[in-house]
């Protein structure tokens, strides 16, 4: 098999640190990519949507440790909660690839260092640093706040020790000429000028292995036992390794480069400086793009263990449902930049888009057009401009992964059948007339279901089990009450 050019979709997520269960942080990232996915799907695209989780290093170590549990039977309680988050939030991911996998991830990474080797890449140094345990990475003096890394609120520590180490310097002017033309693609533009302003500052080599003595869990070195691959190295390699990179070259040519890595401001640098870096050396081609999420807060502070306001996702999702989560962090949150999680506005969303807007108006048409019987499809109708405008809005918006935009253009579609029903009042005519008047309204319900896809797939689902059409006949049945109002 060859690879599909312009026919094939590869996304992929930031796999997840299994140091504790998910939170709607890692939610919201997860259905960002989903909606991507589901949209590539929708437009006739071949679609391979990856997720999984990161299980080495010393931040996952620690923690088995501090808990009392071997690394790996740690990991794997946690791993299976991410994996549930495809029910909990209807993620429409193909494959979950896990690095503590030695069939499908280990051969890929150890094929990817020697390649790195190979190159020339690779070399042994001595190396005195400050390791901050949160991000699995060096940091400096000036990184620092009151001797804490500002992130994670912790003192990281000095290690002296030898390593090896990524000729990253070396690839500082290629990564920026890729960036600038856009054939590695980063959005939104502030995060594109973000890592070009890091590479002018000059790109340093990377710490890519510790010593096996203060750090096992790991994949060791390949012939060098003594040393224990950098967990950024392991990790970045997951795109390559779970779609064949190291065991299945067909599958590999079908879908290597990715077309979108999907991840948080927080690791920019590992996928637009470190990423695209290892890939010259090893002479892969880089992904043609990402795309980065700014961070949820949660009722405005930042989400923190120590602050005790971890929202669990399969919590939040008892409590309002799937598809309302999906819906208010798409719309609430503008992709760029931060958003906040308030259950206020949550409730509010629910209540004014979801119960008033989306769900009034499909049991309102639902009940009008029941009554009607089969509905003649007409050629042309008052609502036909105004499910243009929202497909054109959505895919505009879509195209520039603003999700938030596209949600409004989509709902400016609810708004415009809303006023044409309270023009029209259909619910005072009968017989043909009530069927002439309802059709343009159900056309806008029909076409909704599709456009909110994406978004709300279950809701998607049921509005359109409740219709069907045959060449100019549309007939719509009455279907259960989509949202009930929160009191
Ligand atoms: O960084 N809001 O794992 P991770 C939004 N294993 N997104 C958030 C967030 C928040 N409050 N907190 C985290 C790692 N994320 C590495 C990735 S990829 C080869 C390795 C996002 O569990 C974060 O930005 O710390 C990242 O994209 C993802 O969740 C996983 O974070």
């Amino acid at each position: 098999m060859t690879n599909t050019g312009g026919n094939k979709f590869y996304i992929t997520t930031a796999i997840d640190y299994v140091n504790g269960a998910p939170h709607i942080g890692h939610a919201l990232e997860k259905i960002q990519a989903d909606v991507i996915a589901r949209w590539q799907r929708s437009r006739g695209k071949a679609v391979w949507f990856l997720t999984g989780t990161d299980e080495h290093g010393s931040k996952i170590a620690r923690r088995a440790a501090e808990v009392g549990k071997e690394p790996q039977a740690f990991a794997d309680e946690n791993a299976a909660i991410f994996r549930d988050l495809k029910k909990v939030l209807d993620l429409s991911w193909d494959d979950f690839i896990r690095t503590t996998d030695r069939e499908r991830h280990w051969p890929g990474v150890e094929k990817l260092w020697r390649a790195l080797a190979a190159a020339g890449d690779i070399y042994k140094k001595r190396y005195g640093g400050l390791y901050c345990i949160g991000h699995e990475g060096f940091v400096t003096e000036k990184d620092l706040v009151n001797g804490k890394c500002p992130d994670h609120g912790t003192a990281p520590e000095a290690i002296a020790e030898e390593n090896w180490f990524f000729r990253l310097s070396k690839y500082g002017p290629q990564i920026k000429r890729r960036i600038e033309s856009g054939e590695l693609a980063v959005h939104p533009q502030s995060r594109a000028n973000e890592i070009l302003a890091l590479i002018d500052q000059g790109l340093e080599d990377v710490s890519f292995s510790r010593p096996r003595e203060t750090l096992s869990w790991g994949i060791p070195v390949p012939d060098d036992p003594t040393q224990t691959i950098y967990v950024w190295c392991d990790a970045l390699a997951n795109y390559l390794t779970a779609v064949g990179y190291g065991r299945d070259d067909a599958n590999f040519a079908r879908w290597w480069p990715a077309d979108l890595h999907v991840i948080g401001k927080d690791i920019l640098r590992f996928h637009a400086a470190i990423w695209p870096g290892m890939l010259l050396a090893a002479g892969i081609p880089l992904p043609r793009a990402i795309l980065v999420h700014g961070f949820l807060n949660v009722e405005g502070q930042k989400i923190s263990k120590t602050l005790g306001n971890v929202i669990a996702p399969g919590d939040i999702v008892r409590e309002y449902g799937t598809d309302p989560v999906r819906y208010y962090l798409l719309r609430d949150v503008p992709v760029g930049e931060d958003g906040n999680f308030s259950r206020a506005v949550l409730k509010e969303r629910y209540n004014g888009d979801l119960a008033n807007g989306l769900g009034n108006l499909v049991a309102r048409v639902g009940a009008l057009a029941e009554k009607a019987g089969p509905l003649p499809v007409p050629s042309t109708h008052p609502l036909a401009d105004a499910v243009a405008a929202a497909r054109a809005g959505r895919e505009r918006a879509l195209g520039a992964y603003k999700f938030n935009e596209a949600l409004a253009a989509v709902w400016s579609l609810i708004g415009a059948a809303d006023r044409y029903l309270n023009e029209t009042k259909p619910w005072t005519l009968d017989g043909a007339e009530l069927a002439r008047a309802i059709a343009p309204a159900a056309l806008a319900v029909a076409a909704l279901a599709e456009l909110i896809e994406p978004f709300l797939p279950s809701t998607a689902a049921k509005i359109a089990a409740g219709i069907s059409r045959e060449g100019d006949i549309l007939v719509i049945r009455k279907g259960e009450g989509l949202f009930p109002r929160l009191a």
